[in-house]
């Protein structure tokens, strides 16, 4: 097949998703073009049957705001007319779905599908705004194919937009040959040169996440165990969680290393991941930590319960239940043999979700909606 897949570049479960889903098909001997506004994060280095198309942003002095609804559409006719697409994959609807709406309709002496991936806060956020709500109940009515990446987002997907349409739920994935814990890694043994505890939580910082939850936890747990806690991302709560670190007097304890590309050798290191979102679709960061054998304490939102079973690969708590989440830490954290079987739990759970399981069921999907599904 030919897939056109276009998503978010920067770093963000959208595009991680897109992205690894785009080189599996490749792999697979599928033909597939990324058009985007930038290279995605995760696409460095040739890889046989992938190529790059970047959408060129006119630039008049009359566009106050740039038009990239508009200028992704082109790209997108473009690139289905001489590549010969079938699909157009777009994840994260707004304004992927639009754009591609709107390239169907100059394409139409073809046969091209729409298929939209919904993956969270473009349904449960930014679709909600009063401005958005009827340009994206129209956008997802009007993709060909539409998935979600739980059965709690394809729910929320048809009542939220009150859509009357077939959603096919299919989960984010991970390579759990590529993610799985390395002890000789010693990424964090200066985090922790007395071999306390390491707590770790990576994000976009944005105010669903709840980071500062992250940090009251943390706080909480490393005044009965030696503990230190490592912080991967940025966005827009950074500097606010690092004043609330010194305003807690923990600032030595918390360590904020910013973007980084590679997480295995940081996440071997780890003993626990916590993840207290206000809204989570999936948790692809959590399943990224259950492939390294870390056990998971978060909120009970979302997909979340999906994904991890409370009592046996983590725990689960309420939204904002700081103390509840500091005790099921404490607890782990000072029962090794607890701790070792919830550790395994974690790595057997997120084999499940295992690239070569879920990706052939993009492949179907795909079929269906071309019509080749005889
Ligand atoms: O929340 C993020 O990290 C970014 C966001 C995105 O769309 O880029 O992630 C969403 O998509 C991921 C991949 O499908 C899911 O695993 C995340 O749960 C989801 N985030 C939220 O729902 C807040």
């Amino acid at each position: 097949m030919k897939i056109g897949i276009t998503c978010y570049p920067t770093y963000g479960g959208s595009g991680v998703v897109a992205t690894e889903l785009g080189k599996a098909l490749a792999k697979r001997g599928h033909f597939v073009h990324f058009i985007s506004y930038a290279l995605p994060m995760r696409l460095s280095g040739f890889q046989e049957n992938i190529v790059y198309h970047e959408v060129e942003m006119a630039n008049y002095p009359l566009f106050e705001f740039q038009l990239y609804t508009l200028a992704l559409a082109s790209k997108m006719v473009e690139v289905a007319r001489y590549e010969k697409l079938d699909v157009f994959h777009c994840h994260y609807a707004l304004p992927h779905a639009t754009s591609a709406y709107l390239a169907k309709q100059i394409l139409k002496d073809t046969d091209i599908k729409i298929i939209t991936t919904l993956h969270g806060t473009d349904i449960t956020l930014v679709g909600l705004e009063p401005s958005f709500l009827s340009i994206m109940k129209f956008s997802i009515e009007q993709s060909d194919g539409v998935t979600a990446v739980s059965r709690f987002l394809k729910e929320k997907t048809l009542t939220n937009y009150n859509i009357n349409k077939d959603i096919e739920v299919i989960p984010n994935f991970i390579d759990v040959e590529k993610y799985r814990r390395d002890p000789a890694t010693k990424f964090c043994s200066r985090c922790a040169p007395e071999g306390e505890k390491i707590l770790m939580h990576t994000s976009n910082f944005r105010p669903v996440k709840r980071v500062a939850d992250v940090v009251r936890i943390f706080n909480e747990v490393q005044k009965k165990i030696p503990s230190v806690l490592v912080l991967i991302g940025d966005g827009p709560d950074r500097s606010s969680c690092e004043m609330l670190c010194r305003e807690l007097g923990i600032e030595k304890k918390v360590k904020f290393l910013g973007k980084q590309m590679e997480l295995v050798p940081i996440l071997s290191n780890a003993d626990l991941f916590l993840m207290p979102s206000q809204s989570e679709s999936f948790g692809l960061s959590a399943l990224e930590a259950m492939a390294c054998e870390v056990p998971v304490i978060s909120s009970s939102v979302g997909g979340l319960p999906e994904l991890q079973v409370h009592g046996e690969t983590g725990f689960i708590a309420e939204i904002g239940d700081i103390d509840r989440m500091a005790r099921y830490a404490v607890d782990l954290l000072s029962n090794p043999s607890k701790h070792k079987l919830f550790a395994a739990a974690a790595r057997k759970r997120a084999v499940e979700f295992e690239s070569s399981k879920i990706i052939p069921l993009y492949e179907k999907y795909y079929e269906k909606i071309l019509g080749n599904n005889s």
